[in-house]
């Protein structure tokens, strides 16, 4: 079993039940959510819109591969209404985001899928929710801890 952490976001419609539909869908066809952080109502960041978020991080225990995780995630999103993932080139307002943040210490750089996710040591949104389930988990290619790495995003 490898230990997966999503992260999970959503700043349109009934945001309290887009995570739980989300995270009940990935418990049923991904594995066991053996952890889910509290929501955190967060700004938008990198993109302008009145539409506050609700992120959480979660941790799942699967056998499925990167490319498998990736298109079940996908999957969950587009049954949960969503569209498109960019406008212009900038972010979009949306029901549902999954992103795949770590997959145990594997690394990956491919157009199409990266990991540990590249962005997210720098989002708040993400490593404030990572830290409350898995401050001890060490990032394979920045190698600190998720707290480590917490403490220090603006
Ligand atoms: N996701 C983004 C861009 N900006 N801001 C917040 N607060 N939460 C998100 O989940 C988020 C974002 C791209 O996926
Ligand atoms: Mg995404
Ligand atoms: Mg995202």
């Amino acid at each position: 079993m490898t230990k997966v952490y999503l992260g999970l976001g959503t700043n349109l419609g009934d945001k309290e039940k887009n995570l739980r539909d989300a995270v009940r869908k990935t418990g049923e066809r991904v594995g066991n959510v053996s952890s889910l952080s509290a929501f955190y109502a967060t700004s938008p960041w990198g993109f302008r819109s009145e539409n506050t978020f609700l992120n959480a991080v979660a941790c799942v225990e699967t056998t499925f591969s990167p490319h498998e995780l990736l298109a079940i995630t996908q999957q969950i999103e587009r049954e949960t209404g969503r569209t498109a993932k960019t406008v212009n080139h900038t972010y979009a307002d949306r029901l549902i985001d999954i992103d795949l943040l770590m997959v145990g210490d594997q690394i990956i750089n491919e157009p199409g899928l990266v990991l540990p996710h590249p962005l997210m040591h720098k989002r708040r949104f993400v490593m404030e929710p990572f830290a409350e389930i898995a401050p001890d988990v060490w990032h394979p290619v920045l190698k600190k801890t998720i707290r480590e790495l917490y403490i220090n995003v603006r």
